[in-house]
């Protein structure tokens, strides 16, 4: 259970990275809500860089997803992730990829839960820790322990693999954040209920800073292709393809446009259940 508060979400000027899709800080009270994936009673195996690291040369695609044709194997879906002879064996415990976001959105209606907004994800995504520049704090790997499946080597030539996951990785192999919540960065990005739109270009009533909801579907269309007419929501959280030195997305402030028909293997989603703060007392 995540319970009502405020905080500072975006990156103060401390923070801030160049061409990493940062959003100014504003403070947010999101609802209340229960996500499915926190924490329970079994304890997370955690990764440390160690000998068993091993050098991957590879053309992965784009971390950002802008070119998602590279990551989406051809006539994959997400019972065959890796194109049509592909299975699901072995991948139980990881997130669900290839899903664009109406996929998503039935699923979550399906199971009776929504989809969080932006503010409601990184809310949680900073688990209670105040301006930090990871979800965890503001050190990426302290005392050596990986914190989250990221990329680590030169993207996109090399990855070493020192959190030991070359692709996606089984949910709960990296420690929880402080409200007990897997994967809030890395591993695979998240679907939002937002528009996407540059927060200082969205229009605000007087008190739009708290529980600020997302931009104009009809501005969310990717301004590089004028021709293509398809509307975009923000993901966050960065995923396995996110490297220090190109992008550095799976901090909580950073965020991505993403067209709704578009899937690819490095977006997934999660669900929310909102409570009232009735049921909170219970
Ligand atoms: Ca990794
Ligand atoms: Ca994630």
């Amino acid at each position: 259970m995540v319970t009502r508060g405020t905080a500072q979400v975006g990156a103060p000027a401390r923070l801030r990275v160049r061409h990493s899709g940062n959003h100014d800080p504003v403070r947010v009270g999101p609802d209340p809500f229960a996500d499915p994936w926190r924490r329970r009673s079994r304890q997370s195996r955690v990764h440390r860089g160690s000998a068993r690291s091993r050098r991957v040369s590879a053309r992965p695609p784009d971390c950002d997803g802008t070119d998602g044709r590279k990551c989406a194997h051809r006539r994959a879906d997400w019972r065959h992730p890796a194109g049509p002879d592909s299975t699901l064996k072995g991948l139980a415990k990881h997130p669900v990829v290839h899903v664009a976001y109406q996929d998503a959105k039935a699923y979550a209606n399906w199971a009776g839960k929504e989809l969080p907004t932006e503010a409601e994800w990184e809310f949680a995504a900073r688990g209670g820790l105040e301006g930090a520049e990871f979800t965890w704090g503001d050190e990426f790997a302290p005392d050596g322990e990986f914190m989250a499946n990221t990329w680590q080597g030169d993207f996109p030539s090399e990855n070493l693999l020192e959190d030991g996951f070359e692709g996606t990785a089984p949910v709960g192999s990296f420690p929880a954040n402080g409200y007990g919540l897997y994967d809030m960065a890395g591993n695979v990005w998240e679907w939002t209920t937002d528009w996407y739109q540059q927060h200082n270009e969205i229009t605000r009533s007087c008190c739009g800073s708290l529980n600020p909801r997302g931009g104009d579907r009809e501005k969310s269309f990717d301004p590089s292709v004028p021709d293509v007419l398809i509307p975009r929501k923000v993901m966050k959280g960065g995923s396995f393809l996110c490297a220090p030195n190109y992008c550095r997305r799976y901090r909580p402030a950073a965020r991505m446009a993403q067209p709704i028909d578009t899937s690819t293997c490095h977006l997934g989603f999660r669900c929310v259940v909102r409570v009232s703060d009735e049921a909170q007392k219970d």
